[in-house]
């Protein structure tokens, strides 16, 4: 069910339980300002999310609420990770997908990381 990328935070999603370590996930990075772990259904060979570890719905609501350091943390947190997997040379694919015609599903920003295969033009 896509979200409202507007509603308040809501500290009950599934991602904020991960980052509490109340569900469990297969973490694949953890820093100050950024955790990854692998996605429950993989949509390449390598499919992992990253989510900053601060309250953010949207990349908007990220952007605009979010300090330089805490956005400075995560995006180098995503190149890390990416780097990390080995996905920098032959190349890799994030996105984010954002509100209702974004297809996003859970209320905390993630940007997924796809690779460890050619992905092709888009993935849908
Ligand atoms: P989206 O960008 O909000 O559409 O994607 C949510 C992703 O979160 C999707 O790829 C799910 O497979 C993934 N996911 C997960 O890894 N663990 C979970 O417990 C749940 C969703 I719920």
């Amino acid at each position: 069910m896509p979200i409202d990328p507007t509603q308040p935070y809501d500290d009950d999603n599934i991602f904020a339980k991960i980052l509490r370590g109340e569900i469990p996930s297969n973490k694949v990075y953890d820093d100050e300002w950024a955790y990854a772990f692998e996605d429950i259904n993989a949509q390449a060979q390598v499919h992992v999310l990253v989510i900053p570890k601060g309250r953010y719905v949207s990349w908007d609501d990220f952007s605009a609420k979010a300090g330089p350091e805490e956005i400075a943390g995560f995006v180098r947190a995503v190149g890390k990770v990416a780097r990390d997997l080995g996905l920098v040379e032959p190349g890799y694919r994030m996105m984010a997908n954002i509100g209702a015609h974004g297809g996003q599903e859970v209320p905390h920003l993630h940007v997924h990381i796809f690779g460890g295969e050619p992905l092709g033009p888009m993935i849908a």
